[in-house]
């Protein structure tokens, strides 16, 4: 019984003002160049399609708001991200977008929210992202997408100018966390406010990463039909890893932990739209940007069917004789 093809749709989102290093912009390009679109097709069953980059280009920041850097910059190219990850779904395709910094999970989850209304999230970080520009020291929209996404949360901002066309209507029920070791105090109230099913370090070395994962979507969708969207920050993985990325922490999920994560993710056959965020080719040596972008690689591979158990060709039953 042969497989469906899945269809695949690629985004690139060269930006960076979310956070305040130089290089995470870069990422894009050097996935690419490290050979993204053609390891994907090489797992075969995928009919890859690249949608190129979004078009970032740096807006008159007009307006500012307090402890949030960037906001214009930030809001322009989500407004733009989710309209392209909202026509990749609509075009049958699982949007896979490369980041850029992690604000960019505003545009992926909002565009996804915009086809797929009962869509469930799982946001594998080493960090929870749910700053609001109150609670946020480092002023980075990077740490705050999560906040800005989910209506529970709508209240505790103050009116955003250049963000009304994101209406945050995604549920913080419909969250799930993995891989957290550097939790700021009012994000762990928020975490606990709204019991959302975290799964910090601690709790994947009692429970194991599949454990970790089936508890997630299981009280997230009980029914098991609802559409996945995994937000993937490259720093949920140890800093050994990954270590060119912005905000490394130690003691985070082995590679090994991430592919099986997105194994079974893989395996539900509900697997919509993935992101990639937080690789940045201009930190470390030219070890440290391979190893960081190898393992990008075989997290997005495990995410999209690649066995490492490999893979029979198809419609054959014996080998060849000579
Ligand atoms: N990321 N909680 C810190 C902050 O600045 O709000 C770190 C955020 C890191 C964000 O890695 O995507
Ligand atoms: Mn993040
Ligand atoms: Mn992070």
């Amino acid at each position: 019984k042969w497989k469906p093809l899945q269809r695949v749709g690629i985004i690139g989102v060269p930006f960076e003002k979310g956070q305040k290093k130089y290089g995470v912009s870069v990422a894009p390009a050097a996935m690419r160049a490290a050979g993204l679109i053609e390891q994907l097709e090489e797992i075969g069953d995928l009919d890859v399609k690249d949608y190129g980059d979004i078009d970032i280009r740096s807006c008159p920041e007009t307006v500012s708001v307090d402890n949030m850097a960037h906001l214009p910059l930030v809001s322009e190219c989500n407004r733009k991200l989710s309209n392209k990850v909202a026509q990749v779904l609509q075009d049958g395709r699982v949007a896979v977008t490369i980041g850029g910094d992690h604000s960019i999970g505003v545009g992926t989850v909002d565009g996804h929210y915009k086809v797929n209304e009962d869509m469930i999230l799982i946001w594998v970080d080493a960090h929870a992202d749910i700053n609001t520009n109150k609670t946020s020291e480092s002023g980075s929209v990077h740490g705050m997408p999560v906040a800005l996404l989910v209506k529970e949360l709508a209240d505790y901002w103050p009116y955003l100018p250049t963000m009304d066309w994101q209406v945050p209507k995604f549920s913080i029920k419909n969250l799930g966390y993995v891989g957290l070791r550097s939790v700021d105090s009012y994000e762990r109230l928020a975490i606990k406010k709204y019991e959302v099913p975290a799964f910090a370090m601690e709790d994947i070395e009692q429970h194991g990463i599949h454990k970790s994962i089936h508890h997630i979507l299981k009280v997230l969708d009980p029914g098991m039909k609802k559409p996945i969207h995994v937000s993937f920050d490259i720093d949920s993985l140890d800093a050994l890893e990954a270590p060119s990325t912005g905000t490394p922490v130690r003691g985070g999920l082995t590679l090994r932990e991430a592919i099986s994560l997105m194994e079974i993710i893989h395996s539900t056959g509900r697997l919509r739209a993935v992101d990639l965020v937080e690789i940045n080719p201009a930190l470390g040596n030219d070890s440290d940007r391979k190893r960081t972008l190898e393992a990008g690689l075989c997290v997005l591979k495990a995410a999209l069917g690649f066995s490492r158990r490999g893979t029979a060709p198809r419609g054959v039953l014996d080998l060849p004789v000579q």
